[in-house]
């Protein structure tokens, strides 16, 4: 339980976070700056904010996958259903209860509203943010989804806990792309996250060979945490990974088309991305496999009918295949795409 004016230095880290471009094109951030900073500015009736966190701690380590350089790399969040759903449900059950109880009035929230939720769960006492900026739990690690109620009830606030991170710095070091410009920053620009996830367009490509496997979400910062060692598997069935989903074969994802992506993705976070960017983020996993039985996946997509997967597939190829081969292959294939026409003279230079 938290007050909505217990963190009043988070406005002034929103608005460096968003002078400094670190958002990308996440224009929503901006867009909706002035509310995300204050929930008084969301609603400026809530007196309280409940803080509630949810345990998805993986039964496995989920840095395993990213040695097995022909299959896919999911973050651990989105290998089961969509959190979001259960946590609103949740959340609903517990205001109804509040209202019922206690009267007032309530909105809850998880993830996609204007709520800055990490720095009002460490101001609730659930954590502390740690260097990697997510909410660090002395019980469950890194592994917590976090949701809101907001009250107009007068609520009697917890206190706030400590940082606990120390001299640590294994999540800073721990980032394939060095996207932390100092502990307790992030630059979304460089995150594989934003990259596969929000990110619409070609990925930069100096950042491509960085991602390794990873096509939907990173975990590297979150599974080095040492306070991992107290976190247990998360309880949720309907957040248990699918076993679809914890290394398939970048060859079969490759493959998928629109409504195969849809039906693979029924119920999961991964669905909101749609097919194209999806695939986009396969081929540079394919790029990056080292394996050129994959270079006939890329090949077949130079003819696909989104430009961001041509892109993506004459740069996968590009590293697949012998130079020769590949200059004879560009030689061949012509596009109207201006984008798509970058990527191959960026390929052939
Ligand atoms: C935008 C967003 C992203 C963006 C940007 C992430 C970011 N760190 O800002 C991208 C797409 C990159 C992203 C990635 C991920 N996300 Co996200 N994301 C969000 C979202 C929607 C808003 C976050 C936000 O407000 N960012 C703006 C910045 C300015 O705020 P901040 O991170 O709190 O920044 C603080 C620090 O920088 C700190 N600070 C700045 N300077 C200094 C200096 C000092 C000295 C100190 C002490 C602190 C400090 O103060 C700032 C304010 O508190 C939240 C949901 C929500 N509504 O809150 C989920 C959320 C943060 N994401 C979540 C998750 C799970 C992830 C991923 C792990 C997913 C994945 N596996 O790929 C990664 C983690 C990447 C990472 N290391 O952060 C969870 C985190 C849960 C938790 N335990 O904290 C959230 C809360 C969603 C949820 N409801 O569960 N995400
Ligand atoms: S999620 Fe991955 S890319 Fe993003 S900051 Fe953490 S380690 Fe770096
Ligand atoms: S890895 Fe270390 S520095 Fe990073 S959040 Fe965990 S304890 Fe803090």
């Amino acid at each position: 339980m938290t007050r909505p004016d217990a963190v009043p230095e988070a406005k002034a880290r929103l608005e460096r976070f968003i002078a400094d471009d670190a958002h990308g094109d996440m224009a929503w951030m901006a867009e909706t700056a002035t509310r995300r900073a204050s929930p008084l500015a969301l609603w400026p009736d809530v007196r309280s904010v409940i803080m509630l966190g949810l345990n998805y701690g993986p039964d496995e380590n989920p840095l395993k996958v990213l040695e097995q350089r022909a299959h896919a790399a999911i973050s651990v969040y989105a290998q089961g259903d969509d959190y979001h759903d259960l946590i609103k449900k949740r959340l609903k059950e517990i205001a109804r209860w509040l209202v019922k109880e206690a009267g007032g009035d309530v909105k809850v929230f998880v993830d996609t509203a204007a709520v800055m939720e990490k720095p009002l769960a460490a101001s609730a006492g659930l954590g502390w943010q740690g260097k990697h900026t997510n909410l660090v739990s002395r019980q469950f690690g890194s592994w917590l989804f976090l949701g809101a109620i907001f009250t107009t009830l007068d609520l009697p606030a917890d206190a706030a806990m400590e940082d606990s991170c120390g001299s640590c710095r294994a999540c800073l070091d721990a980032c394939p792309t060095a996207a932390f410009p100092e502990p307790y920053r992030l630059d979304a620009r460089r995150c594989i996250s934003y990259l596969t996830i929000e990110h619409k367009g070609p990925i930069p490509r100096d950042l491509r060979p960085l991602m390794g496997n990873r096509i939907y979400g990173c975990d590297d910062c979150l599974a080095v945490c040492p306070w991992n060692k107290f976190a247990q598997a998360g309880r949720e069935a309907k957040l248990a990974a699918r076993e679809t989903l914890r290394a398939p074969r970048l060859a079969d994802l490759a493959r998928l088309d629109d409504v195969q992506f849809r039906a693979l993705f029924t119920k999961s976070p991964i669905k909101r991305i749609g097919r194209d960017r999806f695939v986009r983020n396969v081929l540079i996993a394919i790029g990056n496999a080292g394996d050129a039985s994959l270079a006939i996946e890329a090949e077949r997509l130079l003819d696909d009918a989104s430009p961001v997967v041509r892109g993506a597939a004459v740069w996968a190829l590009s590293r697949l295949l012998p130079r020769q081969q590949f200059v004879e292959r560009a030689q061949k294939q012509s596009d109207c795409d201006s984008s798509v026409m970058e990527e191959w003279s960026a390929a052939l230079t």
